[in-house]
């Protein structure tokens, strides 16, 4: 979604901004702009460039212009009030008082009669610009830009995340934050404002996280933060450990094939901490855990997209191996109903950037109900759903920048998996046999997924057939009926064709009707207890002249024939296969999208971090 960069320095920050708001791109964007306080001492004017499109784009038109300043913010804008305009892009201006905002200013139209009944004009259909005009108006009345903002904040209702400069005040940038993610990055007589560590990891890694409340004044030398009161406060310093190889492509011609190429990594150090610890134990999610995970009776996990998808994995796992009931839901729409609390049960929110608005709303709404016993699975340190969580464990995929999710998705479920075993060995679940076994399969799954990777010159070769299609189906059966839906899900949103997943039995009961032989049908099919069942729903869509694309185990004895195409992943990997069989429709969907001549990393109308609502 949206992101925020600002900068000021005794050096050039335009270059800075331009760099900064390139890193912020993987979030999905539609436009971007930047505006610097420029001239001379004593005559400074807000120089603005927007563009819709790429940040290229808007570089090349701020390039034209060869301005040089030293203080300056740029923001790349997902639009959500007013069209994909230059007129909507950000920096939003006011007499001289320039923002960028991430968020939605929900009080947006009150404020705006409010605003013209003072004489503001408006020049966008956005929310954001009443911000700029609130600010304008309480410098009026002789506020300084600290005041102002902090005043301005005050009248809003909605999130946000703001930074702020104006061409009377050259010499500080503000920040403000209410339910958007922010920080300042510290420099040696320079500082910074981002959305996100990436963009200002060139520059600097120590970070202050801004709290939910709080504005900044940042200067070259100094930066102080102030509480929701406006009382100094003292935040803690971090020191970020994003690489800078992360973020950058290397020899694969997309962040998302990147990505996947690194499961096997991912997976072998976000399971590092169960295996230096040669077991598993509450202690792997945090200092006091084992109260909190020792009476637990049932499972409730709220997530979104692809993280939900997990969560569908790990209600198969829990309630077989816990012996638990476990509900999974999507958070936007727990977080509107009216749910039953349950004091006994873990509440497990998954996230990836630790900034989904809609998982961050859900688990408010479960403490409000009286939830205490709260677990994030989350990729990104120290970001809000985390430090809102009394449990959290973190995966370890490193930076994920393809906005369709790969490597976050399977070190989710790793972590997953880990619950499940820790929570069976409270509950005296897990014999010492078992847990041997377990901590093996983890051992090896490394090893699995990367002999699932190499098959990836056989998917390309299916990848060529599929791209001509209008429509896929997908079906599993059990605890790999979520990776169909995963599959399915990584399909439509990075090359466009419509794909639907269905659990192998409900074929016959509505979506047989679709079969013909225009309809590719990939089934997961490895060899577990359901591998007959699924023989035979293969059989009722041969019947009806639908071609089948199946992914079945190398000992699940499968044969091509006519109609049924069949790659075989490695041996039954067991428990965790669902992870195994995850790589395949992860390599399908890329290089499908490859064919058709998507934009991989960055599908229309999709973003990374979903922090609007
Ligand atoms: N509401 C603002 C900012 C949108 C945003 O934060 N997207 O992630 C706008 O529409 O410009």
């Amino acid at each position: 979604m949206c992101g925020i960069v600002g900068a000021i320095a005794d050096r050039d920050v335009v270059q800075l901004l331009i760099e900064g708001l390139k890193r912020l791109e993987y979030r999905g964007y539609d436009s971007a702009g930047i505006a610097v306080v420029a001239g001379e001492a004593g005559c400074e004017e807000i120089r603005r460039v927007r563009r819709t499109g790429r940040v290229a784009e808007m570089e090349a038109a701020a390039a034209s212009e060869a301005f040089t300043a030293g203080t300056g913010i740029g923001h790349t804008r997902w639009a959500t009030h007013g069209g994909v305009t230059e007129a909507n892009a950000h920096p939003h201006i006011s007499h001289g008082v320039a923002l960028v905002h991430n968020g939605i200013i929900e009080n947006h139209e009150e404020q705006r009669e409010k605003l013209r009944a003072l004489g503001y004009e408006f020049e966008s259909q956005t929310d954001t610009e009443v911000i700029a005009h609130l600010i304008h108006s309480f410098l009026k009345q002789g506020d300084d830009l600290l005041a102002a903002v902090q005043r301005a904040v005050g009248e809003l209702t909605g999130a946000y995340a703001l930074a702020v400069v104006s061409r009377h005040e050259p010499e500080r940038l503000i920040a403000a934050r209410m339910g958007c993610p922010l920080l300042v990055g510290l420099g040696e007589g320079e500082n910074f404002i981002a959305s996100d560590v990436s963009a200002i990891v060139q520059a600097t890694r120590r970070v202050i996280f801004l709290e939910e409340g709080d504005t900044a004044e940042v200067t070259r030398d100094a930066v102080r933060v102030f509480d929701e009161h406006g009382a100094v406060v003292e935040r803690e310093v971090h020191v970020s450990d994003v690489s800078l190889a992360s973020l950058e492509l290397g020899p694969y011609r997309h962040f998302m094939q990147k990505e996947i190429h690194e499961q096997p990594r991912a997976i072998a150090d976000t399971i590092e901490a169960v295996i230096d610890n040669k077991g598993f134990s509450a202690s792997l999610f945090g200092a006091g855990a084992e109260p909190v995970l020792a009476d637990v009776e049932a499972v409730q996990i709220l997530a979104c997209g692809t993280s939900y998808f997990a969560g569908l994995t790990a209600r198969y796992w829990i309630e077989a191996i816990v012996g638990i009931p476990c509900s999974v839901e999507v958070a936007s729409e727990y977080r509107y109903r009216s749910a039953v609390a349950n004091p006994k049960q873990l509440v497990v929110t998954i996230s990836q950037s630790g900034e989904t608005l809609d998982t961050m709303e859900a688990l408010k709404y479960a403490k409000s109900l009286g939830h205490d016993k709260t677990l994030s699975i989350c990729n990104v340190p120290e970001s809000a759903i985390p430090r809102a969580s009394r449990l959290v464990y973190y995966t370890r995929a490193g930076a994920e920048i393809g906005v369709a999710s790969t490597k976050a998705f399977t070190t989710q479920l790793v972590a997953l998996f880990t619950l499940t075993a820790t929570l069976a060995k409270l509950r005296g679940r897990l014999s010492p046999e078992q847990e041997g076994e377990f901590l093996d399969a983890l051992r090896q799954l490394p090893g699995s997924v990367q002999h699932a990777l190499n098959l990836e010159p056989q998917i390309t070769a299916w990848a060529e057939r599929f791209a001509p299609k209008q429509h896929a189906l997908f079906l599993g059966r059990g605890v790999h009926y979520p990776i169909a839906l995963e599959g399915a899900l990584k399909l439509k949103e990075i090359s466009y064709i419509h794909a639907e997943a269905y659990p192998a039995g409900e074929l016959k009961h509505g979506p047989l009707a679709l079969v013909d032989a225009d309809m590719p049908v990939v089934v997961i099919a490895p060899r577990d207890s359901l591998l007959e069942k699924v023989k035979s729903n293969i059989q009722e869509v041969r019947a009806r002249g639908g071609e089948m694309f199946v992914f079945a185990d190398l000992d699940s004895h499968f044969g091509d024939s006519e109609q049924v195409s069949v790659i075989r992943t490695p041996r039954h990997v067991g428990v965790l296969s669902p992870i195994v069989h995850t790589i395949p429709v992860q390599l399908l969907a890329y290089h499908v999208a490859l064919a058709r001549g998507t934009d991989v990393d960055k599908p229309r109308n999709l973003a990374k971090s979903v922090t609007v609502e």
